[in-house]
Formats: structure tokens, sequence, C-alpha cells
């Protein structure tokens, strides 16, 4: 029986007060009583079988609840294989704790197991990253790791604690004054910039708003939606921010990205507001945004001052902005004839992917696939994307009608992998409904082995494979770049990624015909396991993202 009051125990305490209920984690000695200490106060441990798992397990649990993941990872090697995932949550800005294990400080620099320079890995990749000093202060730091991760802006925090430190006693009396979390508030926006945008909303013939991840974490769902409809704006939506408004809501138009109505709203648009999105080369480094009056709204400073620039920069939460917009409304100028004309490209463009079937080879067409896991999922599925082209078909078919219902590649970070990870994590955090993942199957393999983890875990998912035998997005940039003629490792395996899940315990099937692939998605919805359907679908189908990249010289 482990009956040690320690420093596992006071982080134990600290992750319950934060209201943690599960943590993403990989054994090691270095780690143990922090997963005792964990275990003790009721906090479930779902045992990864890579670090890097874990770690984007983590990530994909913020992005669904909105509040902080947690991962647990061992010293050196452990913390290694949790790199990509913080880098992923840092760039997506999403806040996470990594709790990590490390050698003992009386050992330092003397050949001991697991030695690394820890803190100097993870400090480019992190907003704040400590190690704990001594055992009776471990619960302080834990307090702080949360704290720093959802200050803006938010991201992913880091704290080791050396296993000597860890696992020394304590007092037991000390778990009585852990403190409670920090609250959060966001930077107000100010009562001379709400006139400005009022009178900039009042004046625009052909305004837009795009939203991103930082209306996610404002939580300004209901905000955002009743500003949309109170000052009549088309809204689209780009990252976390999918689902803040409803796909389904009469002003939302869907996401911002070269799909739907988003080129011919950006290009035409007189006022586009920005609200917490990162402007990069998603927008095509600020050529689809020309012709407009530019205002950007996010809780970082920096952030305004990165990328390009805006006329009119206010620091404030989204919600709060919205709120604030709210009140201040007097009578709207109508847009309805600039929304009709957007809503009508939206639908042709909605109607063309609805009516794709095959690709140039007569094979299953990706956005095929895509309409039949939507027809078969329904508007409230899980929907989870990954890999190149086939990513891109999802991102633009897949619904998003509420807050972290749709999940995908980081779309600048770009590292595949994510979708077997993200996918447990959805289900896990929405267990009522059916969690589909969209897959390319070079993406696939990163993570496979972590189906033994939803099984073990009993975590249903369906994964839909794009098996087209090719890092598709790859083989289309260089293609399109330097001439199909002569292309260089490109090509994959025809792998029987269904048996590989059948044979770990889940259920597989393989699809080559599009009329069997909506029974073969509910058979294995109804099986309840953790299943994948291996599907072939046509290489030479190159997605309008690909061509998009490859004119501004990236090649997947
Ligand atoms: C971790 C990682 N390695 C390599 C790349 C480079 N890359 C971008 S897209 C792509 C091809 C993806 O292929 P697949 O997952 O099969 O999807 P497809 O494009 O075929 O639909 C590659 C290799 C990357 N973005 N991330
Ligand atoms: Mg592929």
């Amino acid at each position: 029986m482990y009956q040690r009051t320690d420093a596992g125990s006071l982080v134990g305490k600290a992750l319950a007060n934060h209201a943690v209920k599960k943590v993403f984690a990989l054994q090691g000695g270095h780690i143990d009583p922090i997963l005792y200490g964990m275990k003790h106060v009721g906090i479930e441990i779902i045992d990864t079988r890579h670090e890097q798992g874990a770690a984007l397990m983590a990530e994909a649990w913020a992005l669904k609840t909105g509040d902080t993941g947690v991962c647990a990872v061992t010293a050196g090697p452990g913390l290694t294989n949790a790199v990509t995932g913080l880098s992923n949550a840092f760039i997506n800005g999403t806040p996470m704790v990594c709790l990590a294990g490390r050698r003992p400080m009386a050992h330092a620099d003397a050949w001991t197991l697991q030695e690394l320079d820890q803190l100097r890995l993870v400090e480019p990749i992190t907003k704040w990253a400590k190690s704990v000093a001594s055992a009776e202060r471990a619960a302080e730091y834990v307090r702080n790791a949360f704290a720093q991760a959802r200050s803006p802006r938010l991201g992913p925090t880091y704290l080791d604690i050396p296993v000597d430190i860890l696992s020394q006693p304590i007092d037991a009396h000390l778990l009585d004054s852990v403190a409670q979390p920090i609250s959060e508030t966001g930077p107000m926006p100010n009562g001379s910039d709400i006139d400005l945008l009022v009178d900039l909303l009042q004046k625009a013939e052909r305004p837009i708003v795009v939203v991103g991840s930082g209306a996610h974490w404002s939580r300004a769902h209901d905000s955002l939606t009743s500003f949309a409809n109170t000052y009549k704006v088309p809204i689209y939506s780009a990252n976390a921010g999918r689902g803040i408004i409803s796909d389904s809501d009469p002003w939302c138009f869907g996401p911002a990205a070269p799909a739907g109505s988003f080129i011919e709203a950006s290009t035409n648009a007189d006022l586009i507001i920005c609200m917490g999105v990162r402007l990069g080369y998603l927008f095509m480094n600020g050529a689809l945004f020309q012709g407009a009056k530019l205002v950007r709204i996010d809780i970082n400073g920096g952030e305004l001052a990165t990328g390009f620039p805006g006329q009119v920069n206010i620091q404030a939460d989204v919600k709060a902005t919205c709120d604030a917009l709210l009140d201040a409304y007097k009578s709207g100028s109508s847009h309805q004839e600039w929304a009709d004309k957007l809503a009508k490209t939206a639908s042709e463009a909605k109607k063309a992917f609805a009516s794709v079937e095959l690709g140039p080879n007569g094979l299953i067409h990706p956005a095929a696939a895509v309409s039949a896991m939507v027809d078969v999922g329904g508007p409230d599925a899980s929907y989870v994307t990954d890999g190149g082209d086939a990513m891109t078909y999802g991102m633009a078919g897949f619904p998003a009608n509420h807050p972290g219902q749709l999940l995908g590649t980081s779309v600048y970070f770009g590292a595949l992998g994510v979708g077997i990870p993200y996918a447990i994590a959805s289900s896990l955090s929405a267990p009522d409904k059916p969690c589909l993942l969209w897959v390319g199957d070079g993406a696939f393999g990163f993570n496979a082995i972590e189906f033994e983890t939803a099984i073990r875990h009993k975590i249903p998912f369906v994964a839909v494979v794009a098996n087209n035998g090719v890092w598709g997005m790859s083989y289309h940039g260089q293609g399109l770049m330097f001439g199909y003629d002569e292309l260089v490792s490109v090509e994959i395996g025809d792998v029987a990624y269904h048996e590989l899940v059948r044979s770990l315990g889940g259920y597989g099937e393989k699809v080559t015909e599009l009329k069997d692939l909506r029974p073969a998605i509910e058979r294995a919805i109804e099986s309840n396991l953790p299943a994948c359907i291996n599907v072939t679908i046509d290489k030479d189908a190159v997605s309008f993202a690909t061509q998009a990249m490859a004119s501004i010289g990236f090649g997947g």
C-alpha cells in the first residue's frame, strides 16, 4: 500500500482543487508519487502508450471542454516524446499543464538515469516552465502552472519535480492549506473603442467578422451569437473558433478558409473585424484582406502587433467586447443584400461538395467519404480530422454546431498524427455522442498504437481512413510545383489498417465502393468499440487547399 504523504499528495490535492477529473499519463518511476497522489483524490488516469498521445489528448480535452488539460510524463525520454504535443498546444494557444518527472537533484550531472536539461528543452514551447524547489511548495507551483496557462494569451505550461523532492515525506497538515485557483478575467474593452466599433459597423456596407480560438477561450458562444444576430454581420470562424457560433445560425457563414464564400467575402468586404484570431499564412499573409478596413481584437497586445497590421487594434477579451457592443447597440444598418449574396455562394459550394462521388480514377472521392460520415453522424456528433488533403476536406465538410465539436490538425503547426489522440479525448468528453475521425493513411500511422489505449479504457470512436497510398498533400504539392514526372518520398504502402485495429481488439472493415461506406460506419458505431473503416480513396483528387498552398510555395 502506498501510504506516504509527500509532494505527490500535494500535487493531487492541488489538481483536485482545480476541478481536474482526468489526467493523460504514461508511467515512469520518476512520477509514481504524482500518479498515486492523483489516484488518491479520485482523478481518473488515462494511461497511454506514447507520451505524444498523452500530451495531445490533454490538449484535445482542453479544446473540447474549455478547461485546462493535464498530462503527466516521466523524466528524459518521457518528456522528449511529449514535445510535439506541447508544441502543438503552444502554437494553438491551448491551456494545458504538463507535469514531468526529473532525476534527483542530488544526482545532477552525475550520469544518473534519464538525465536531461529539461527546462531548456521546453522553454521555447511553453509559456512558463519551472522546477519545484521544495516538497512543501509543490501545490503552490501547481496553482501557478494553472494560472499561467490561463493568462492571456493562453497556452501550455510545464512543471517538473525532481524525484528526491517528490518522494520526500511531508507533514499531512500541509494538505489542508492547499490554495484555491486564481479567478480569470480578460482585459475589458474601453468605451471609446466600443463607440468606434459601433460607428464602423453602422457605416459599413459589406462587413464581416472573423473569429478564432480566442472566442472559444473567452466562452463567447452566446454573446457572439447575439452580437451577429443584432448587428446582422456575417461571421466566419477559424481554428478553435469553429462552432463558437453554430454553423446552423443564419449569420454563420462557415469556415474562414478557401472554401464556401470566404474568399469572396474577404476580398470584397469594406470592414473586416478579427476577433481572437491569429493572422498568418492562413489568410494568405494579408492578401485576402487588402480592400477592407481591418480591425483586430485580441486579449494579447503582442498578438495584435504580430502578422499584418490592423488599422484599429483593440486589446480586449472577445466575449467582453461582444457584450459591450450589445449594450451599445442603437439602430442597425442592414447588411442583408451583402449577406444574401454570400449565402448564395456558400450554399452553391455546399451543394457542389455534397454532389461529389468519385475521383478522376473512378475511386471514392474524399469529399464523398466526408459527406457519408456526416450523413451517419448527424449534426451533433463529435468530429475530428487529421492529415493533408484528407484534413482539408474534413474541415470543409464537417459541421461545427457547438464549441469544440470539430477538431483537426493545427493549421499553423501542421503536426500530422493528432487525429487518434484527439478522437480519444473527444469521445471521452462527449461519451453520449458518436465520435467520427476522418484521417489520412499517413497521419493514421503516427499514433496508431493509441487504439490499444482506447480499447483498454473502452473509449469508442470510428476512424475512417482515407487510404490513398500516398502522403497526398506532399504528392500533389511536389507534382504541382515540380511536375508529376519526378516525385520523391511521397508513397506509402497499402496497409490493412482495419485488420491492425481488429488485431488489437477493435472493430474493422475495408470499403472500396461508396455505397458500402454508410452501412459500414453504422455497423462500426453499433459495435461500440474503437473502430477503423479502411476506405480506398482516389489519390488524384487534389484539394483546393493543396493547390492554394502550392501557389505560395508550400508543398505539404
Ligand atoms: C509530423 C509531420 N510530418 C510531416 C509533415 C509533412 N506533411 C504535410 S501533409 C503530408 C501528407 C499527409 O498525408 P496523409 O495523412 O496520408 O493525408 P493525404 O494528404 O494523403 O490525404 C505530409 C507528409 C507534417 N505536416 N507533419
Ligand atoms: Mg494519404
